[in-house]
C-alpha cells in the first residue's frame, strides 16, 4: 500500500463505467460430486448467466407508468427477452431504498424451472441491472408427469440412503447441460444419523435422478464479512460464501487436489511458510472458527489462524466479486486451475500473513498472466498492542485490486502500472475499490440472491477513509477522506506520494 495522499475525481467514475459498460456473457457451471456410500455421483447445473449493468439505468418507453415491482418486472423481462407473460413468473423480491430487486422464474405450461432464472434491479424506476439464464424450449419434455411421485421416492430414497421428510414434493422443470429440458418430481430425502440433507430431481419420465441439492453446509469461516471494514465491527460466521459462478469447486479444491487448509484454487494465506504455515479447519467439514482478540499480540491465542482465515476468505470473496464484473480467466485473473475457460492458469494469489519483512504497510507484487500475485500483509505499530493489516478488510481489499488493475490494464503483463502517474491511477483504484467494495458487493450478492449481503442498510456514499483500525485514528492513513463532495474534491492539494 502505497500512502498516496493525492485524490483522483476521476478515479471512482472509471471503475464504475468500465464496469457497466459491457455486458458480459458467462460461462456454465458446473460441478460433479459423489454422493452416499454407493459412490453415486451427480453434476449440478446452471445455465449460462446472462449479466448486463446500466449505469443511471435504461430510459423507459415514454407509456412506462410505475406500476408494482412484480408487474414491472415481469413486463422487464418479457420485453428483454422476446418471451409472452405465460412464460415468466414472479418469485420473490425486496425495497431497499433507493434500490428495488425482482426475482423471476422461468415458466413452461403452468410448470416453474428450478435453474432458469431472472433478476432485475431497479433504481428511481429505471432498470440498472438484469440478469438471466433463461433457456430455449425447443426440447422439452411434456408437461404432464409419466412416471408417479410415488415411484419417484422410491428412487430417491434408495439411491441417496434416506427417507423422504414429508416437505411438499414438486413438480418442476430443470435446464440440462445438453440443452434440452427434463421435467422433475422434486423430493427431499434426509437421513438423520449420516446427517444428510437431500433434494433430488427425479426425471417424471425416466425415473432417473438427474441432480441433488446438497442442504448441508460445505465451509463455515469466522471472518469480518466483505461489508465490514475492520475488526472493531465484529467477526461473523459465514457459511458458504462462494460464489459457484467464480469458484465452481468452492475455495478448496482446484480440481485435482482438496485441503482442509487456508489453499484452494484461488488463493493461499499462510504465516512464515507455504507448507507448515498454514491454518487447518478448527473441525470437520472445512469449520474455520477462530475468534481474534485484539488485547493480546497478532501472534498470541487464535490470532494467526483467525488473520489467515480472514485474509483467505478477503482475496476469495473479492476474486468471486471481481469475476461477476468481468475478472475472469481469459481476463487474466487469479487461479491455479482455470478449468478451460481460457487466459493461464498455476497464479493464484499467495498471501503472507504477518509478513516478517516489514511493518505499517502491505503490498501486492503483480508479475504477469501465469505466475502468482505476492501479498504481504504487516503487523502495525502504531498501538500499544500490535494491530494486525489482515484483520482490516479495506487494506486487503486495497492490496487485491492492485493485482486487479494491473492484470486489467495491458493484457495481463502487469508491467502498465509503473511510472508515478499510472501507480498513482492504481493506488486510487485500490483505494476506490477497498472503500466501495460492500456497496459492489450489495449489488452482486442481490443479484445471486445471497441472503448474506442484504444486510447492508444502504448503498449511499458517503466519505471513506483507510486503515482507520491499525493506526487507531478515525481519519485513517490518508490526509483527506474519500468524498463525493466536490468542494472537498477541489480542495485536494496535488502533491505528496509517500
Ligand atoms: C484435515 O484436517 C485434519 C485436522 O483437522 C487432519 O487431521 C487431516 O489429516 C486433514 N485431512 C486432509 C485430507 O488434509
Ligand atoms: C465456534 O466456536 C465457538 C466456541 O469457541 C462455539 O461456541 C461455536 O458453536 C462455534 N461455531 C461453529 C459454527 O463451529
Ligand atoms: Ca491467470
Ligand atoms: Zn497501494
Amino acid at each position: 500500500m502505497v500512502f498516496l495522499n493525492k485524490f483522483f475525481a476521476s478515479v471512482y467514475l472509471a471503475i464504475v463505467y468500465a464496469s457497466t459498460a459491457n455486458a458480459f456473457t458467462k460461462h456454465s457451471t458446473h460441478r460433479t460430486r459423489d454422493i452416499g456410500s454407493r459412490g453415486f455421483q451427480v453434476e449440478a447445473f446452471h445455465p449460462e448467466t446472462n449479466f448486463q449493468t446500466f449505469g443511471a439505468g435504461l430510459e423507459q418507453p415514454p407509456t412506462f407508468v410505475p406500476v408494482s415491482l412484480s408487474d414491472a418486472s415481469v413486463d422487464f423481462v418479457k420485453s428483454r427477452l422476446g418471451v409472452d407473460s405465460k412464460k415468466v413468473s414472479y418469485k420473490s423480491g425486496f425495497t431497499s431504498r433507493p434500490s428495488k430487486v425482482a426475482y423471476l422464474k422461468q415458466v413452461h405450461e403452468g410448470v416453474p424451472f428450478a435453474n432458469a432464472v431472472a433478476n432485475v434491479a431497479w433504481k428511481d424506476n429505471k432498470v440498472v441491472s438484469f440478469g438471466s439464464s433463461f433457456v430455449k424450449t425447443e426440447r422439452i419434455a411434456a408437461s404432464k408427469p409419466s412416471v408417479t411421485l410415488k415411484s419417484a421416492i422410491s428412487k430417491a430414497e434408495a439411491t441417496l440412503e434416506g427417507k423422504y421428510n414429508g416437505h411438499p414434493a414438486a413438480l418442476e422443470y430443470l435446464a440440462r447441460p445438453d440443452g434440452s429440458v427434463a421435467l422433475t418430481h422434486v423430493v427431499q430425502i434426509q437421513n438423520e444419523q449420516a446427517g444428510t440433507w437431500y433434494e433430488a430431481f427425479v426425471d417424471a419420465h425416466s425415473g432417473e435422478i438427474l441432480t441433488v441439492t446438497d442442504f448441508v453446509s460445505d465451509a463455515t469461516y469466522k471472518v469480518l464479512p466483505l461489508e465490514k471494514q475492520a475488526f472493531p465491527e465484529g467477526q461473523e460466521i459465514l457459511v458458504d460464501p462462494y460464489d459457484p459462478l467464480a469458484s465452481p469447486l468452492g475455495w478448496h479444491d482446484d480440481g485435482t487436489k482438496q485441503t482442509n487448509t487456508t489453499a484452494g484454487n484461488n488463493v493461499i494465506a499462510y504465516k512464515g511458510s507455504q507448507t507448515t504455515g498454514l491454518t487447518v479447519q478448527s473441525g470437520e467439514g472445512l469449520v474455520f472458527n477462530y475468534t481474534y482478540d485484539d488485547t493480546i499480540a497478532p501472534t498470541e491465542g487464535q490470532n494467526v489462524d483467525a488473520a489467515r482465515t480472514n485474509a483467505f476468505y478477503v482475496i476469495n470473496a473479492v476474486h468471486d466479486l471481481a469475476y461477476r464484473y468481468g475478472f475472469t480467466e481469459s481476463a487474466f485473473n487469479f487461479q491455479t486451475n482455470n478449468f478451460g475457460k481460457g487466459g493461464k492458469g498455476n497464479d493464484r494469489v499467495v498471501i503472507s500473513v504477518q509478513d516478517a519483512s516489514g511493518t505499517n504497510n502491505a503490498n501486492f507484487a503483480t508479475p504477469a498472466d501465469g505466475q502468482s500475485g505476492t501479498c504481504r500483509m504487516y503487523v502495525w505499530t502504531r498501538t500499544p498492542v500490535r494491530r494486525d493489516g489482515s484483520l482490516e478488510n479495506d487494506i486487503i481489499v486495497h492490496e487485491m485490486t492492485h493485482g486487479i488493475t494491473n492484470r486489467l490494464t495491458g493484457g495481463g503483463t502487469g508491467r502498465c502500472l509503473q511510472t508515478t502517474e499510472a501507480g498513482g491511477m492504481g493506488e486510487g483504484w485500490s483505494d476506490a475499490l477497498a472503500e466501495y467494495v460492500f456497496s459492489l458487493a450489495l449489488d452482486v450478492a442481490r443479484l445471486i440472491s445471497s441472503s448474506r449481503w442484504t444486510e447492508q442498510k444502504s448503498g449511499t456514499i458517503t466519505d471513506y477513509v483507510l486503515g482507520h483500525y491499525v493506526i487507531n485514528s478515525p481519519a485513517g492513513i490518508r490526509t483527506r477522506p474519500y468524498s463525493t463532495n466536490e468542494y472537498a474534491i477541489h480542495d485536494i492539494s496535488l502533491n505528496n506520494v509517500d
